[in-house]
């Protein structure tokens, strides 16, 4: 007996891909052979007889067809494929999967990760669980692993651990130490991380060390445009030009800070956070980027793009990401960042979309030469969020029926289409691989007679347990409800078992040097992004708990899987800026007006008040501020 094989399909939310159950079990195409009717009791024993038999077999295609329907192992196409044999798999009946045990199986395989970096690492910002040693990167702890880990043991209900995990915080992390950071990674991962926390948690702690860190970033704002730098001094505040790319920022590591800094804002009442970052959206658009696409270096100096290089990948990614995430996080009231995320979506499909030769896997390529030059095929994993955030994008976090009875266009169609397409191919770059893991990079292949869809060049092949793609997974199952991007998770979790979880060793699961090597070496490092996004969306992806008060629609997730909550802006906050590119002056309401905020505490309204307010906005290109100190 066979089945199909979901990738093979169109996923149009309608479970369609699963085989119906008229054409499943042919158990009694064969009549049993008949009698002639009569009444007398030893006919009546053997139609007694007959009954429970027929009876039994029943129950039996019961069972089979409901472990079938719910049993999506079944019909896969890959390596892992199981005989389907009718035989064997009627005496092999398998119970119904339980999506809850799946989940736990996430969270222990969290709990693996958590306990062996508490063992070998704890409170150290690197950890390498092959050699079982942790280090720091600067001259003290940051709190990397821990501060990003906090809202994945809160959603997990690990109480314990977290409680372990916020007496750290609370009595060795200290941002004042003179090391720079990179200004986004920081701000993604220990600002989106505390904040997140917060949320979650109310707990005031974790709100007092972010604003402490915020106000510590805010150096990097300081350059001719408002564009932040690379990096920033964590005790002088300095902002630190990037020592490569001629001083260039990258455009995704710019624009990929508003959610957090406005959150702030909205927290604390205090606008300085929500100016600075917004005021990088203005300078960036003044562009005015062909196609809503941009190259992937911004010149901090002058605020324009430097080279021509545009991708969805690395230093590319996110700017597109928050576009969506910054008007749904207001309550979907700043249309500015619609328009330019609509139209960079019509300039990605317009110039960025294509298919591979022999199975047509839609994938999104490279402009190295920008509009107009040649779509190179190269496409990293880290595009592969694309999927959710098309998703997200045409639906408003609402379920795809639901959108569908909304004001729902042609254009929300082809995206939410597109959507699945490029998560199913991202699913691919797994499912192809021999050890069941995507590589980090690879080339699609578009020659008439090519054999296979992509290619892995030999130093792309290293898998860094990236969340991406189960990322994608997570949003289109929630937007859905198609039981596929449940299998497909599970998959790539079982490959992650198999292959990244170091055998004979309590140290946990690490990184993987080639994904296309049947013994695959490791990798001496677990990325802090494990914990907090790959297994946190594995975990949601399987969990049904979470549904309601981590909705998509109530919710957003900043680029490092922290949720936010989406607010309203009240009368405190408003979009300033208009895409002519001229910056409006901001409405500042007169003090004392209430903030609507769920936790507003005092002091620290008061600490951040009290740092030089020296950002009011009223030119195109805002004057350099002053540093700011909350020393
Ligand atoms: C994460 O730090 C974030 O998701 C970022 O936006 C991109 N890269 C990593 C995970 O791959």
């Amino acid at each position: 007996m066979t089945f199909p094989t979901p990738g093979r399909k169109s996923l149009d939310g309608d479970n369609s891909f699963w085989p119906s159950k008229s054409k499943e079990l042919p158990l009694y195409k064969d009549k049993p052979y008949s009698a002639e009717y009569s009444s007398s009791p030893k006919v009546v024993r053997r139609r007694k007889l007959i009954a429970l038999i027929i009876a039994f077999f029943c129950f039996f295609y019961y069972v089979f067809l409901f472990g079938r329907a719910q049993n999506p192992n079944n019909t896969r196409g890959s390596k892992k494929d199981e005989d389907n044999g009718f035989f064997s798999s009627f005496f092999s009946v398998k119970p119904s999967i339980s999506w809850e045990k799946r989940r736990d199986e996430v969270r222990d395989a969290f709990k693996i990760s958590w306990a062996g970096y508490e063992k070998y690492a704890w409170g150290k910002d690197i950890y390498k669980p092959v050699s079982r040693t942790g280090m720091n990167m600067g001259p003290k702890p940051l709190g990397w692993i821990i501060v990003d880990s906090l809202d994945t043991l809160k959603i997990m209900g690990l109480d314990d651990e977290l409680e372990r995990a916020r007496s750290w915080v609370k009595n060795e992390l200290n941002y004042d130490m003179d090391y720079n950071v990179n200004t986004f990674e920081t701000t993604i991962r220990m600002l989106g991380g505390l904040l997140s926390a917060h949320y979650l948690t109310e707990d005031d702690i974790y709100l007092d060390k972010a604003t402490d860190l915020a106000n510590r970033l805010m150096g990097a704002f300081d350059s001719p445009t408002g564009i932040p730098y690379a990096s920033v001094n964590l005790h002088s505040h300095a902002g630190i030009k990037s020592h490569t790319d001629m001083g260039a920022s990258s455009t995704a590591e710019v624009a990929t800070l508003q959610l957090e800094f406005k959150y702030l804002s909205k927290l604390t009442g205090e606008t300085l956070y929500w100016e600075k970052v917004e005021n990088i959206m203005a300078v960036l658009d003044k562009n005015k980027p062909k196609g809503g696409l941009v190259p992937i270096y911004v010149n901090p100096d002058t605020g324009k793009y430097q080279g021509q290089l545009i991708r969805l990948g690395s230093r590319g990614d996110s700017y597109y990401e928050y576009l969506i995430k910054q008007y749904l996080q207001t309550d979907s009231k700043e249309q500015i960042y619609k328009e330019m995320y609509d139209e960079a979506v019509e300039g990605i499909k317009k110039y960025m979309v294509a298919q591979s030769v022999p199975n047509k896997l839609t994938y999104i390529g490279e402009l190295p030469d920008g509009i107009g030059g040649n779509l190179s095929p190269k496409m990293d994993h880290l595009v592969c969020f694309v999927g959710g955030m098309l998703g997200i994008g045409a639906t408003g976090g609402h379920n795809i029926d639901t959108a569908r009875r909304m004001k729902w266009t042609t254009n929300q169609e082809n995206d939410f289409r597109l959507a699945m397409e490029l998560t199913r191919t991202c699913y691919e770059l797994y499912n192809k691989s021999p050890t069941g893991l995507a590589p980090e990079i690879v080339y699609f292949n578009d020659a008439a007679d090519s054999t296979k869809d992509f290619t892995v060049k030999r130093l792309d092949g290293h898998n860094l347990q990236r969340p991406e793609t189960v990322e994608s997974l997570f949003i289109l199952w929630r937007l859905t409800k198609n039981p596929i991007y449940r299998q497909w998770g599970w998959e790539i979790f079982e490959s992650f078992k198999e292959f990244a979880l170091i055998p004979n060793s309590d140290a946990g699961f690490t990184s993987l040097n080639h994904v296309n090597k049947e013994s695959p070496t490791f990798r001496d490092n677990m990325e802090s992004f494990w914990l907090s996004e790959t297994l946190k969306y594995l975990y949601l992806l399987f969990d049904d708990e979470h549904e309601e008060d981590l909705a998509l629609d109530k919710i957003v997730f900043n680029t490092e899987a922290h949720p936010f909550p989406i607010f309203s802006m009240g009368s405190i906050f408003q979009t300033g800026w208009t895409r002519d590119g001229t910056i409006s002056e901001p409405d500042i309401k007169p003090e004392g007006e209430k903030v609507e905020t769920k936790v507003i505490l005092e002091k620290i309204v008061k600490k951040v008040s009290d740092s030089p307010k020296s950002v009011v906005i009223s030119s195109a290109v805002p004057k350099p501020a002053a540093p700011t100190s909350s020393k």
